[in-house]
């Protein structure tokens, strides 16, 4: 199979890469823009693979995507670029609907084309596989009601908007055209070469440093987590085996609140990496201000995509979490230019500050 990935040098995107290169019988043509998101120091896995290509490219490019998809003869797309940080998305949107909207409809307007010139056994086997998230089914209540395929769209944050907006973008070019899509909606990933303006990444450097830990409200807003490397066998197991129309919920059953993860890392680091002065990580923990519109709870029912492509995460959230610190203080050559060149942690009442 020949894939044509969006986004590859971002989080989920560049664990993906690694994933399907690594299995070699996947070719992998990673279209990516590099924003300050994108990363190809996350790739060094795979370069110089001779299943693996890079191109540097804005997804609102139509030609240049078809022109890639003809010239690679690619069998699936798999869509993952995007603006991805809720926070960000609250100080700018616009950008969320350049690339998370029209990006989406630039890219399905040039599979389409594509799609159309395809015959036989290459137009049957054409995927067109959108990632999305369970940040589009909103807000859910503390302790009751979780995320099926079905549930209402609901977004809350500018974010979340631009990925319903695409979602439904995707599904009409189902209805209306035929483009055999599938999409998948996935819970917070977390693991290795995660961008550190993300709680987690962001919690185990500023620790490190001895910096303040923000911590949003009043800490019990719950998430539900999955390790990227679960989610990339997940997103194949889709590309693959999905049916053309259909969505997968992705998650592992593994809600916890803000507060209890982060005091879950600081207490592995005091085992890890005892603070100076006797101190527990702890003490970091500062409440700030809260997120504007912050959804209280998200939980997946992942039964679908367990049922009907056999996918189980491999990994319990204590021990992936584990890892993951261990991952961040051995690599620190990975972060430490991130936080000099592009985005230091500091912030201010819950607001980004570059
Ligand atoms: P990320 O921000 O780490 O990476 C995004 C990548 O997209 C970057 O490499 C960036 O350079 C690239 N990109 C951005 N704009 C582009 C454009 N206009 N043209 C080409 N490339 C562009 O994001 P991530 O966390 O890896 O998320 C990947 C996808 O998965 C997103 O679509 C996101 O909505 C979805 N998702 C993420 C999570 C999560 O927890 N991180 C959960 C569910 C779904
Ligand atoms: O400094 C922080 N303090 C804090 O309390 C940050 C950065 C976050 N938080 C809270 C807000 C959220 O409740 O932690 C939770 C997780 O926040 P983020 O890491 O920003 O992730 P979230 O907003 O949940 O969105 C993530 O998961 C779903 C990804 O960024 C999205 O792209 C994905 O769709």
């Amino acid at each position: 199979m020949r894939v044509l990935v969006t986004g590859g040098a971002g989080f989920i995107g560049s664990a993906v890469c690694r994933h399907l290169v690594a299995s070699g019988a996947t070719r992998v043509v990673n279209v990516d823009k590099l924003t300050y998101a994108g990363n190809l120091a996350s790739l060094r896995a795979v370069e110089g693979r001779p299943n693996y290509t890079f191109y540097r490219l804005d997804i609102c490019n139509e030609g240049a995507l078809l022109d890639i998809m003809r010239r690679e003869r690619v069998d699936a797309v798999m869509h993952l670029a995007a603006e991805s940080h809720v926070d960000r998305s609250i100080e700018g949107p616009n950008v969320f609907a350049e690339t998370n909207v029209l990006g989406t409809v630039r890219l399905l307007s040039a599979a389409l084309t594509y799609w159309s010139e395809l015959r036989g056994e290459a137009r049957e086997r054409f995927r067109f596989h959108h990632v999305s998230t369970d940040e589009v089914f909103g807000d859910l209540p503390f302790g009751s009601g979780v995320f099926a395929e079905e549930s209402r769209y609901a977004p809350s944050s500018p974010y979340a908007a631009s990925k319903a907006a695409a979602d439904h973008f995707v599904r009409a070019w189902h209805q209306t055209y035929g483009l055999p899509v599938v999409l998948s909606n996935c819970s917070n990933n977390y693991g290795p070469f995660h961008f550190p303006e993300k709680l987690i990444p962001l919690t185990i450097i500023n620790a490190v440093e001895d910096k303040p830990l923000p911590l949003y409200g009043s800490g019990a807003n719950v998430r539900d987590w999955l390790h990227v490397d679960d989610h990339a066998r997940a997103l194949e197991l889709v590309i693959r085996q999905g049916r053309p129309g259909e969505s997968y919920n992705i998650g592992a059953r593994a809600e916890r609140n803000n507060l209890s993860v982060m005091e879950s890392i600081c207490d592995l680091l005091d085992i890890r990496r005892p603070r100076k002065g006797g101190k527990s990580y702890r003490d970091l923990i500062t409440l700030v201000a809260d997120r504007p519109g912050h959804d209280r709870r998200y939980a997946i029912d992942p039964s679908k995509v367990e049922r009907e492509l056999g996918w189980r995460p491999k990994r319990a959230f204590e021990a992936g979490l584990s890892d993951t610190i261990d991952w961040y203080l051995d690599n620190s050559w990975w972060w430490e230019p991130i936080r000099r060149e592009r985005y230091s942690g500091a912030r201010l009442g819950g607001r980004l500050r570059s």
